[in-house]
Order: C-alpha cells, then sequence, then structure tokens
C-alpha cells in the first residue's frame, strides 16, 4: 500500500523585513509566510509555503484566507489519499474550488517536496531535471529615496550579489518616478540592468508617456505598467515601443498568457508558481511562452526560503531565462525559518541539493516567529 496523507498543518509565520520595501499599492515592514507541512502514513514530511504582499493590497487572496482555504476546504479533500498521486489530489482541489491559487500552490509544492524526499531524490529530478545548478537573481530596489537606493545598489554591486535591478514605481507622479528612475539607472552604468515594476499604477495614456522616457533613459524592460484586466492595452503598449514589456498581474496561469499571446502580445512573462497555483502549473505557463515567443523570467511574490526554492527548482529545468529572475525573497526578511539558508552569490543562487526541495524547518525559528493565537 503506498502512503497516504495523514495530517496537515498550516502556520502563519511573520517576519519582519531587512527595511521598508515600498510598492505602488502598499509598504511592507513584514512578510507573512503561510507554511504548510503535510505529514503521511511513513512519517515523511513535505513543505510548502504561500506568500502574498501586503494582506489584500495585491491579490484576492491573503495569508489568513489561504490558511482558512487549506484548512477548512482542501483538508478534507486530501486527508487519506495517496500521498503520490500529485495530479489526482490537483483535480481533485480543482474540481472543489475554483481559484485560491496561492493556496493550491502550497499543496502541490509540500506534495512534490514528499514526494521528492519519499524517493530520495531534488524535486529539479522529478520535473525532468535541472539544466542550471546557479541561476541568476536580481534585487529590488524599493526604499522609496532616490540616494537610499543608490547606496543599497552600490554596495550590492561591489559584493557581486546582484548586478541587476528593478525599480518599484508608480506611487508617485510621473516625471519623479522618472527622474528617480534615470538618475540610479545613471549611478549604476552600463554594466547593470536596471527595470522598473509599475504594480498597475499608470492608465494606457500615462503608460505610453512614461514607456517613451524610460526607453530614452536606457531602461531595459517595464513590467505591468496597467491594470490587471486591460490586456488591449499591454498589446497596443508592446507595439508601440522597442522597451519590452513585462506582463505579472495580468498572466496568472498559462491560459491568460495564451489569451495574451493570442491578442498580440509581445515581451516576456513574469512566471510565478503562487500564481499559477504551484511548479507544475507554471511550468505549463512557460510551455505557452516558449510556443508563442515570449521571454521567461523567473517571478517571486516575495516567498521565503521554501517557496524560493520550490521556484528554484522549476525555472532549474529552462532552458533559457531571457530575463533571469527575481528570488530574492529570502534576503528582504530580516531572519529565516530553515536550517540552512540559500546561498546566495556571484550574482545568483545555488539550487539547493538534497532530496525534495532540500530545505529543512528549524524548528526553534519557527515556534519564535509563528503568529501566536
Ligand atoms: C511583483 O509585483 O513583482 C516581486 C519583487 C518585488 O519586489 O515585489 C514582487 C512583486
Ligand atoms: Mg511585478
Amino acid at each position: 500500500m503506498s502512503a497516504s496523507i495523514q495530517a496537515i498543518e498550516t502556520i502563519l509565520v511573520d517576519m519582519p523585513t531587512i527595511r521598508p520595501h515600498k510598492l505602488s499599492m502598499t509598504t511592507m515592514a513584514v512578510q507573512t509566510m503561510v507554511i504548510v507541512r503535510i505529514k503521511d502514513s511513513d512519517g515523511l514530511e513535505g513543505l510548502g509555503e504561500a506568500t502574498t504582499i501586503g494582506g489584500l493590497a495585491y491579490g484576492q487572496e491573503s495569508p489568513e484566507s489561504v490558511k482558512l482555504t487549506v484548512d477548512t476546504y482542501f483538508k478534507p479533500l486530501l486527508l487519506n489519499q495517496p500521498a503520490a498521486a500529485i495530479n489526482t489530489l490537483r483535480v481533485r482541489l480543482d474540481q472543489a474550488a475554483r481559484g485560491n491559487n496561492l493556496a493550491k500552490s502550497a499543496i502541490e509544492t509540500a506534495l512534490l517536496d514528499l514526494q521528492g524526499k519519499r524517493l530520495n531524490r531534488p524535486l529539479s529530478d522529478l520535473l525532468g531535471g535541472a539544466l542550471h545548478t546557479h541561476i541568476p537573481v536580481l534585487w529590488t530596489l524599493a526604499s522609496g529615496d532616490t540616494a537610499k537606493d543608490i547606496d543599497e545598489a552600490q554596495t550590492l554591486v561591489a559584493q557581486k550579489r546582484h548586478c541587476d535591478f528593478k525599480l518599484k514605481i508608480g506611487s508617485r507622479a510621473l516625471m519623479d518616478d522618472v527622474r528617480h528612475v534615470a538618475a540610479i539607472k545613471a549611478a549604476v552604468g552600463s554594466s547593470a540592468s536596471v527595470r522598473v515594476d509599475v504594480n498597475q499604477a499608470w492608465d494606457e495614456t500615462t503608460a505610453a508617456r512614461g514607456m517613451a522616457e524610460l526607453q530614452a533613459a536606457g531602461i531595459d524592460l517595464v513590467e505591468q505598467p496597467t491594470p490587471i484586466k486591460d490586456f488591449a492595452a499591454l498589446v497596443r503598449l508592446s507595439a508601440k515601443f522597442y522597451i519590452p514589456i513585462l506582463a505579472d498581474e495580468s498572466v496568472a496561469d498559462a491560459k491568460d498568457l495564451f489569451v495574451l499571446a493570442a491578442g498580440g502580445f509581445a515581451g516576456a512573462v513574469a512566471m510565478k508558481i503562487a500564481k499559477a497555483g504551484g511548479p507544475l502549473r507554471a511550468l505549463e505557463q512557460a510551455a505557452v511562452a516558449q510556443a508563442a515567443g515570449i521571454g521567461l523570467y523567473g517571478g517571486t511574490l516575495l516567498e521565503g526560503t521554501i517557496g524560493t526554492a520550490a521556484s528554484l527548482h522549476a525555472w532549474s529545468t529552462l532552458q533559457t531565462l531571457h530575463w533571469g529572475t527575481e528570488m530574492f525573497g529570502p534576503l528582504l526578511m530580516k531572519d529565516d525559518i530553515v536550517i540552512k539558508p540559500l546561498n546566495f552569490h556571484d550574482n545568483g543562487v545555488d539550487l539547493p541539493t538534497g532530496p525534495g526541495l532540500g530545505v529543512e524547518l528549524d524548528e526553534d525559528k519557527l515556534s519564535f516567529y509563528r503568529r501566536k493565537a
């Protein structure tokens, strides 16, 4: 008899950030991780994680709603089921619950971790095997202050921790943002790639002016300039400028990307295991992008080490990541809840080795940072 799922625990972990992280819709001083622990009848455990940004400021699921979704709705569908039947379990969840991709991503990740541990193989092996063991990672400058951002960028370049930067803009007047971005680009020079993420803050005409200015300032990529549902605006803007657009919030899964690509979009996609509903679902989106000639980028919802490791295993199986990744979430947090943190060096991070995700919980840290009742 194959092992069955015996217990599912969800834990809210509140981790302070190393500095305020300012986006167009919220400023983060803490990141909340929903850690999912799935135990099977052989005593093995799989780990998963769900995060979002700023409670309900970013999307329709909050950490608290993810916990409720898993505890109330997913648990009864999963308990006593064969743990290795990951596809069957995903169909079960999808039939019973629409959306809720953050919660589904945490479950899919935990089941994959469990299966990797059972087979004594890294998660990337379950996905066909890694093509890369060191993956490029950029850093997001989002202190809200131009001089502080320049200082941060120069320190990180000198340390060879990152050579590419994403700037969070959209909360200020357009030309104030343009001046901020141009000053940072001038300070880091031509060897660093500088991109911006507007997080939907502009309407289409503001975006057209903004993209012209950013193109002239030598910026390489403009992420999600317009609101989530304005697919047609992304298509029109991508046709007007040679500075490419990175679609983020608009394209959660493979279907969204197919619709955008069929509409004529050219550019790149920020894949996120959270948006798609898990590592397997994120790779389905990658397949659509590859077929449509859309560039790949490994995105984050600022996960801690568990979610970041799961994403890295998925991205490691892709031959070309045209725009690299932003898997720096653990570095934005003051502390970690795993025994051996990921190894960030030489402008990237090492793919963890070891069975499953290749990460192990630090029980003391977990009990220190977990949200008390
Ligand atoms: C987003 O919208 O891309 C990723 C990096 C970061 O700083 O924020 C996130 C979310
Ligand atoms: Mg984004």
